[in-house]
């Protein structure tokens, strides 16, 4: 078994080094291997001072949290790192890649640290559910301050190697080889006969005496529901008034109990799966991918332009093609509009937008695509324009050439259908806006090919979005499941509850706005004319008008014309009940002769999401999602899913699918089958005392 730690001494300097790919994880073999290296350094009497350093692409990342869950195994991390820190020789930590977590608190246990250039640094456990639990709340603090170290804690953000030397978090940056760097900083030091400093020994500097306080009140709105930032507060705080054994053991006992708390184990499990979701099952890890080297977008409008926008970010050359000039110009107007936002709040520099710019090249005729490696249409929303539009591209487009679709809800077997080469076609179902929503459902079709889907899913990692692959069904995985939870939402209503009522239930759950205030957002006039459409088709389901219909009839959209379910005032999108809308309801409740009950929260939280976890059980068995996983990270990312319950599906197994299954069976009696028939894998999950998850 090759080393995972091994040791060399290098110009009476000793060098450990670990190596455990892919990201030298501190598991149980790293931390003795660690421990055996220290101990052979200190008997070597050549070695005048240590370095520690990782080798392959980073320092320890952090614990190995496919350990966690599992019994501990000893050492402990804090023993390692105590064994550093009271080491009878200097110790350095030689910095690249992501020092994060436990790998930044191996380096905190040592006397000084140097990071090359291109280096980061952090404690991410907080996005995890946890703290930093092997002293990093406790040495931190000691080091840079705790004005300072509070926000690297709570928010776990990975710290660029400048910005921690001007901290202090690190002594050295260097570029270039970095053992080298180190080893020769590690030699001054002790040729300048520079002192051992274990930040133990040191007292916490403190500034503001309000510090905790504030920055409790400051992260109230955007953290809620989460655990662990708020705990991050207490560790550092007892920093501040502790002795360090005393602040050492105050940290295990808040980092066992987000260990053992729902939310950790939820945010653990978004971890693992939104890195899983990327691996498709049935697509070999070999698959070749087809060169994409550049890029068509079909339709400057708000989905068109912002989907162009994702591929001008990623460096990728796009022609963005429209049938007018003035709905050309319009889209890069709007493009142009929202990098000088950017660029205003300084996250873009001016010759970043031009850049990025110069990357969208306009035009009106498709036979400017005969070169381009990937199209997507975004176009209409109506079959017949989409069919037009595949049969041109069918005739421009080079062999081999992906012909995407951003359909929303139509069938992408049809689309691909009228071509001559189905094997090419997939859907991209970007959600709006379209640059800045990072779920991206990759529609495979019965005929799409195994290279195009393994394309168009590294190809969603390229430009920044959580790509899910997703079969064919009339909304795919979220919008089915939202199509779901609508209706419910429109029928609680109908039977008594007020849609504020419905909203702040949903958005006390965790979700970031509540579903009317959700629809006035996404415009009623889009889900209205989704069922025109059905209407038209003759689907019984869409006859009757519902409340939100009449709205949407009277010219109701939702924020675009500030009023829809709510009334929005000029400049204001807070959602304000409308006592027209009120009136509405009322009359529609008359009309089918509905006396209104009242209806409880609790029944308004069941109904609205164990339809979803329903939904998604046959969604599952339809082979439309292969994993509950995927089903999870598609409302994560599309939806904001709350990340502190791990997903619609991970959720059901923390209520209990059986406790699911019962309900859905008594709303069955009472609501009928349209919304409430049982999934199949529902009962036989229930039935045999399973979960999703939980086998
Ligand atoms: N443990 C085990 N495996 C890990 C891992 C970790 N900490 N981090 C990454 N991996 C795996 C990952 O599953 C994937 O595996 C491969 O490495 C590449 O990851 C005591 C308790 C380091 C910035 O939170 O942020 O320390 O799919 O695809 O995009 O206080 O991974 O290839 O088989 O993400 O280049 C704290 C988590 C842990 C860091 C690299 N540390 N990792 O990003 O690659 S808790 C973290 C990351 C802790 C202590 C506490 C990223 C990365 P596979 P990747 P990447």
């Amino acid at each position: 078994m090759t080393q995972v730690v091994r040791y060399e001494c290098r110009d009476g300097i000793g060098v450990i080094t670990v190596d455990y790919p892919p990201v030298n994880a501190l598991g149980a073999a790293v931390r003795s291997g660690l421990l055996a290296a220290l101990e052979q350094g200190l008997q070597d009497a050549d070695a005048r001072a240590l370095v520690v350093t990782g080798d392959g692409r980073t320092f320890p990342a952090g614990a190995d949290i496919r350990e966690f869950g599992k019994p501990p195994v000893e050492p402990f991390l804090p023993d390692v790192i105590n064994a550093y820190e009271s080491a009878g020789k200097l110790t350095v930590a030689a910095i690249h890649g992501t020092a994060l977590g436990g790998g930044m608190e191996v380096a905190l246990g040592c006397d000084y640290r140097v990071a090359l250039d291109s280096a980061k640094v952090g404690l991410p456990e907080v996005k995890l559910g946890l703290l930093p639990g092997a002293g990093g709340t406790q040495r931190l603090p000691r080091l840079i301050g705790a004005d300072a170290a509070l926000p690297i804690i709570a928010e776990g953000n990975p710290v660029p190697a400048a910005k921690a030397k001007a901290l202090g978090l690190v002594d050295e940056v260097v570029s270039g080889d970095l053992v080298a760097g180190a080893v020769a900083f590690a030699r001054k030091l002790v040729e300048s006969n520079a002192p051992q400093r274990p930040l133990r020994e040191q007292a916490v500097k403190l500034d503001n005496p309000n510090l905790f306080a504030e920055y409790e009140k400051s992260i109230a709105r955007k953290q809620r529901g989460f655990l662990s930032p708020f705990r991050c507060i207490e560790a550092v705080r007892a920093a501040t008034e502790l002795p360090f054994d005393e602040g050492m053991k105050r940290e295990r006992a808040l980092f066992m109990e987000l260990m053992q708390s729902s939310e950790s184990r939820a945010q653990r499990h978004v971890f693992f799966a939104e890195r899983e979701v990327a691996k498709v099952p049935g697509i070999a890890k070999d698959t070749p991918r087809r060169d994409i080297n550049t890029v068509a977008v079909i339709g400057a409008g708000t989905m068109g332009g912002g989907i162009a926008m994702n591929f001008a970010n990623a460096g990728i050359p796009v022609r963005l093609l429209e049938v007018k000039q003035d709905a050309l110009d319009r889209g890069l107007a709007v493009i142009r509009r929202n990098y000088e936002n950017t660029a205003r709040k300084g996250r873009l520099t001016q010759d970043d937008v031009e850049k990025r710019m110069s990357l969208i090249q306009p035009t009106l005729s498709y036979d400017d695509l005969g070169s381009v490696d990937l199209v997507i249409e975004a176009v209409f929303e109506t079959m017949d324009i989409k069919k037009a539009v595949f049969k041109e591209l069918d005739r421009v487009c080079k062999p081999g050439a992906i012909l995407a679709t951003n359909t929303s809800t139509l069938d992408v077997n049809e689309i691909a259908a009228i071509t001559s080469r189905p094997q090419d076609v997939m859907g991209m179902h970007f959600f709006s806006p379209a640059n800045v929503m990072k779920l991206l459902e990759n529609v495979r079709g019965e005929k799409t090919a195994d290279d195009v889907v393994a394309t168009v899913m590294d190809l969603s990692k390229r430009i920044g979005k959580v790509g899910v692959c997703v079969g064919v069904c009339h909304g795919f995985v979220g919008n089915r499941m939202l199509h779901k939870r609508q209706h419910e939402a429109i029928a609680l209503v109908e039977e008594g509850a007020s849609p504020e009522q419905v909203d702040k239930v949903i958005y006390d759950f965790g979700l970031p706005m509540g579903p009317f205030a959700m629809s006035d957002l996404a415009g009623l006039d889009v889900g209205y004319r989704i069922r025109e459409e059905l209407r038209k088709a003759g689907d019984p389901e869409a006859q009757a008008l519902s409340w939100v219909d009449k709205l949407a009839a009277k010219g109701r959209y939702g924020q675009k014309t500030g009023a829809g379910v709510f009334r929005y005032e000029e400049g204001d999108r807070t959602p304000r009940p409308d006592p027209e809308v009120a009136e509405l309801i009322a009359e529609h409740r008359r009309e089918k002769g509905i006396t209104p009950r009242e209806v409880t929260d609790q029944e308004i939280l069941e109904r609205c999401l164990y339809v979803m976890v329903n939904e998604g059980a046959k969604i599952l068995e339809e082979g439309i999602a292969a994993r509950p996983l995927d089903v999870d990270v598609v409302w994560i990312y599309g939806y904001g899913f709350p990340v502190y319950r791990g997903g619609p599906m991970f959720w059901a197994d923390h209520v209990g699918v059986k406790t699911i299954y019962d309900k859905v069976v008594e709303f069955q009696k009472r609501l009928g089958d349209s919304n409430w028939k049982p999934a199949p894998l529902l009962k036989q999950l229930a039935e045999a005392g399973k979960g999703f998850y939980a086998g």
